[in-house]
């Protein structure tokens, strides 16, 4: 049941999505026993590096220029303020740091010769280093792994049917093309997506369908509930279900066993008891911080609390372990 599999049918993955919801609570928190420590959680720190003014036109985004939200545009920053910030992430207890920018694509130029000092920066504080950019060549992903980066995140978001409705800018095949671009410089793949878009049941079970049957399944698997941004296309989204949230972190769990599915966007509007049921599930990281990207995301006192009260501890860095 629980064997690492890539070639999982939708059927499956349909039948295992709509188990009764305590039955697939039941079994994805045993394969997430059986494969991982149940009690401890990665966190994650988030920091857009170059925030707004994108020119794609995902309809959840903040930082898309075409849409008009209250995110402060800023061009790319500084190395020294970043890794400031990258070290007050590590005091406080993250062991991963995830480097964003809104950005379509790469450019090879000095901005990118900057987040290449970042990601040079980031490491060295001991920290895992990951980045989101948009899209990469194969000789830009070449740079990043020279340069010390750990991961890539880079969203499939929805199913490839509904990729359309959601962004026109770009295509599902580019988003898989820089996702075998990644795989190919011997980066650890970050990939998942966003429930509550108003897709189709049969979306999120396409996506992932497409996640799971990846040659090799992605390191780590961010589920986002919708954050819905005024002036976004999707500004007037419903909340999302926690038992959606619970079924995506659940089927994620069983279908890719050795992935940290990272319970990410979305949390803010979540109670601790609703938090602890995707912790059950399978969720085994969150991004800690007062912001994610753009938007807000719950205190750090109240995630330290959270944990207290779950029995949950942060996942140790693993240059501390090296180090012990
Ligand atoms: N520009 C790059 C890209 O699109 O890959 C990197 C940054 S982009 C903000 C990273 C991811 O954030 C998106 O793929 C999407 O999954 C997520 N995201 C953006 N806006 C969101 C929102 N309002 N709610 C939830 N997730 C969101
Ligand atoms: C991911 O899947 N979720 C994070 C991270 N990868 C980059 C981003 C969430 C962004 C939410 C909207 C915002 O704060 O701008
Ligand atoms: Fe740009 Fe990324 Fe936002 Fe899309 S999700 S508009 S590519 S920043």
């Amino acid at each position: 049941m629980s064997e690492i599999r890539n070639n999982w049918t939708r059927e499956e993955i349909r039948d295992i999505y709509n188990l009764p919801v305590l039955e697939l609570m039941y079994r994805s928190a045993t394969v997430h026993r059986k494969y991982h420590n149940p009690q401890e959680v990665q966190v994650c720190t988030l920091m857009s590096v170059k925030t707004g003014g994108c020119p794609e036109d995902c309809s959840y985004c903040p930082q898309a220029a075409r849409y008009h939200t209250d995110v402060e545009v800023h061009k790319l920053l500084d190395v020294e303020t970043v890794l400031a910030s990258a070290n007050q992430a590590k005091e406080s207890g993250s062991t991963r740091f995830c480097m964003g920018a809104a950005w379509r694509e790469v450019r090879d130029n000095r901005d990118f010769d900057r987040v290449l000092e970042m990601v040079k920066g980031v490491n060295a504080l001991g920290l895992e280093v990951c980045t989101t950019l948009g899209m990469l060549t194969e000789d830009q992903a070449d740079k990043m792994k020279a340069a010390g980066l750990h991961a890539y995140n880079h969203n499939l978001d929805t199913s490839a049917e509904n990729y359309s409705s959601i962004i026109t800018t770009r295509t599902y095949s580019d988003r898989l093309n820089t996702l075998h671009n990644v795989r190919k410089a011997g980066i650890s793949v970050c990939s998942g997506g966003i429930i509550g878009l108003g897709e189709s049941t049969e979306d999120r079970i396409g996506m992932l369908y497409t996640l799971s049957t990846l040659p090799q399944h992605p390191e780590s698997v961010p589920v986002n509930a919708l954050v819905p941004v005024e002036g976004t296309p999707l500004q007037d989204q419903p909340k999302v279900e926690i038992w959606d949230m619970v079924r995506m972190i659940g089927t994620a769990r069983i279908l890719m066993p050795l992935a940290k599915v990272r319970l990410s966007a979305g949390r803010v509007k979540m109670t601790v008891p609703e938090q602890a049921l995707c912790f059950m599930a399978g969720a085994n990281s969150i991004f800690a911080g007062d912001k994610l990207l753009t938007t807000p995301n719950p205190e750090v006192q109240s995630d330290q609390e959270m944990f207290q009260l779950l029995g949950l501890f942060p996942m140790a860095s693993k240059v501390t372990l090296e180090t012990a």
